[in-house]
């Protein structure tokens, strides 16, 4: 990377964007070398070409998806103590921001000058970016578009006057890692954020089977479009020739493991070409695409202690579907 040039002091209204966006080779080589492992599997963060994003917001839509509902409801219903907790003048880092709906609802009881979103998707955080600034004209937004499941160091922003960072973390996206990688992860934030920040994480309950199978296979199947648009994804960006039709979305929760895994399956025995490599697949053999760890509070609290944050809050929704920890970093 090219050394820091002096930074130069933000001004409201004026979105800023950084990339650190890994190269499209990237996609390619993770591709191939997940195509051929044993257990086939690529990594959740490709889910998010312009598409993806589209299909992830009607799955958010849907009845059976409770999770983005419910946590906007418990940021609603508890926004002036969350508020108080994160306390005046803090700047806000958003983790894999999306289309900032819940944000609005932070930056607006915050009063919040300084607004990191950090997602990798580009057209989406820019667009998002762009909207957010014109609904706050005294906000300064810096876009980062990036890969956050490796270590990221922030940028230096000068001319604004902040007192902590705050980070953001909502969707429950910290179950797509493992929890030895979500460890790695908040160890990551907790050195970002400096001591006495705060984190504000939103963190999927473990609950009833039932429960959790909906809300990741829907009637209406669109959860399975979102999954099998990465193989779309993958003829239309690597030069692949996956027939969408000869396979299916899988997706159930182990609850042995405590989490909902994803896979695109095989329906027949075939051979597909990605990028000039063959892939052999025997029916009924699967990509693994994705899994959504699910904690109980005392788990993800646990967990935040090990990474150096002190849990101090938690907020909830009367059915204990989800729920939102505020922790500061010791
Ligand atoms: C955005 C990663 C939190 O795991 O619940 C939704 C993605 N996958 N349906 C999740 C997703 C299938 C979602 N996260």
């Amino acid at each position: 990377m090219k050394p820091e040039p002096t930074p130069q002091p933000l001004t409201p209204g004026v979105v800023r964007f950084y990339s650190f966006l890994p190269s499209a080779d990237r996609f390619r080589d993770d591709v191939l070398a997940g195509l051929a492992l044993p257990q086939k599997s690529i990594p959740p963060k490709y889910f998010y070409d312009e598409q993806g994003c589209r299909l992830f917001e009607a799955i958010c839509e849907l009845p059976e998806y409770y999770l983005t509902r419910t946590e906007t409801a418990i940021l609603r219903g508890n926004i002036a103590d969350i508020a108080q907790f994160v306390g005046p003048d803090a700047e806000l880092i958003e983790y894999g921001s999306g289309v900032q709906a819940k944000t609005r609802i932070l930056i607006n009881a915050l009063q919040t000058r300084l607004y990191v979103p950090i997602d990798i998707a580009a057209d989406t955080l820019q667009a998002s970016s762009n909207d957010l600034a014109g609904r706050f004209p005294w906000l300064n937004v810096v876009g980062i578009c990036a890969d956050y499941t490796r270590a990221l160091a922030l940028p230096e922003l000068v001319g604004v006057p902040i007192r902590r960072k705050a980070a953001f973390f909502p969707g429950s996206t910290v179950g797509n890692f493992t929890p030895e990688e979500a460890l790695q992860f908040l160890k990551n934030v907790r050195r970002s954020v400096g001591k006495g920040g705060v984190l504000l994480i939103g963190v999927d309950l473990k609950k009833n089977k039932s429960v959790l199978d909906a809300a990741y296979d829907d009637p209406k199947g669109v959860t399975a479009k979102f999954n099998l648009n990465l193989l779309e994804r993958i003829n239309r960006e690597l030069g692949g020739d996956f027939q969408t039709t000869r396979f299916r979305h899988k997706a159930f929760y182990d609850p042995l493991r405590g989490r909902v895994e994803m896979h695109i399956e095989s329906v027949f025995s075939q051979k597909v070409r990605v990028a000039g490599q063959r892939f052999d697949f025997h029916a009924g053999e699967t990509i693994h695409t994705e899994i959504s760890c699910k904690y109980s509070i005392s788990e993800f609290q646990e967990l935040g202690k090990r990474a150096g944050f002190s849990p101090e809050k938690v907020w909830t929704d009367p059915e204990q579907l989800f729920c939102i920890h505020g922790m500061v970093a010791a």
